[in-house]
């Protein structure tokens, strides 16, 4: 979303001054171990609005924990480092990047689809979950109807989407430009922004999304996951696609 590109450009405009500030930081901290997790490129990894344990029972508390911090860290840091050598990355817009990927030479495509798509797919992803999530309504709740059928037909739907996506991926809700939703899946972390649509909601089906609590049991993990969704950030992020403004 734009407060995200708004977070890179803020990044990229301090870098210099990081950079500068950095051996008198570092001076200071000699005795000290090494922080684990040093920012060290554009891209950030976005910290949890919530505890790792705001959702238990649905989500283990540490299911989040490694999810956020070593599998999104991992792509956030990946990404990173093909911006080390390819610094447009890092001050181009995720949307316009993950929309252009045939732009990006040969060399980096594999790598920027799957890590900036990794990231863009978690960051939307904490983004929409939080306690007490309360229930869609206004406009968003007549999108759902009009479109998804209504509440239960749509959470029955997306559920069976994400059952049947193989492998790991994703299954989101995707919004267009004139506010029409559709369910729709995607493999790995490919992300709707690479087929120039934009994700309003979606949710992880990779088994490390749920594996340590559900195993095999990805049904009943997406029956769960209901139960973490921030609707009024859904509906944040509705409005935002209604007016061209919905990025990561
Ligand atoms: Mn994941």
């Amino acid at each position: 979303m734009s407060s995200m590109s708004r977070r890179h450009l803020m990044f990229a405009a301090t870098g210099l001054a990081a950079v500068a500030a950095a051996p008198r930081v570092v001076f200071a901290q000699a005795a000290a171990p090494a922080p684990a997790a040093a920012p060290t490129g554009p891209f950030t990894l976005p910290p949890l609005a919530y505890p790792t344990n705001a959702f238990e029972p649905h989500i283990d508390a540490k299911t989040m924990e490694i999810h956020h911090d070593k599998h999104h860290a991992a792509y956030v840091a990946n990404v990173n480092n093909v911006a080390k050598t390819n610094p447009q990355l890092g001050t181009a817009k995720i949307e316009d990047v993950l929309g252009n990927l045939n732009a990006l030479d040969d060399s980096i495509k594999f790598t920027v689809r799957n890590n900036l798509g990794g990231h863009a797919n978690h960051t939307m992803f904490w983004e929409i979950m939080g306690p007490n999530g309360g229930k869609p309504e206004g406009e968003l709740l007549a999108a759902i109807d009009r479109d998804l059928g209504g509440m239960e037909k749509f959470q029955n739907d997306f559920n069976a989407a994400g059952g049947r996506q193989f492998g790991s991926g994703w299954v989101f809700v995707t919004v267009a430009k004139d506010g029409k939703l559709a369910i729709e899946t995607r493999p790995n972390q490919d992300n709707p922004m690479m087929d120039g649509k934009r994700a309003l909601m979606g949710n992880d089906v990779w088994e490390h999304a749920y594996y340590l609590n559900y195993q095999n049991r990805r049904a009943d993990y997406l029956k769960a996951w209901w139960n973490t969704v921030n609707w009024a950030k859904v509906a944040e992020r509705y409005a935002a696609a209604k007016a061209g403004t919905l990025g990561v």
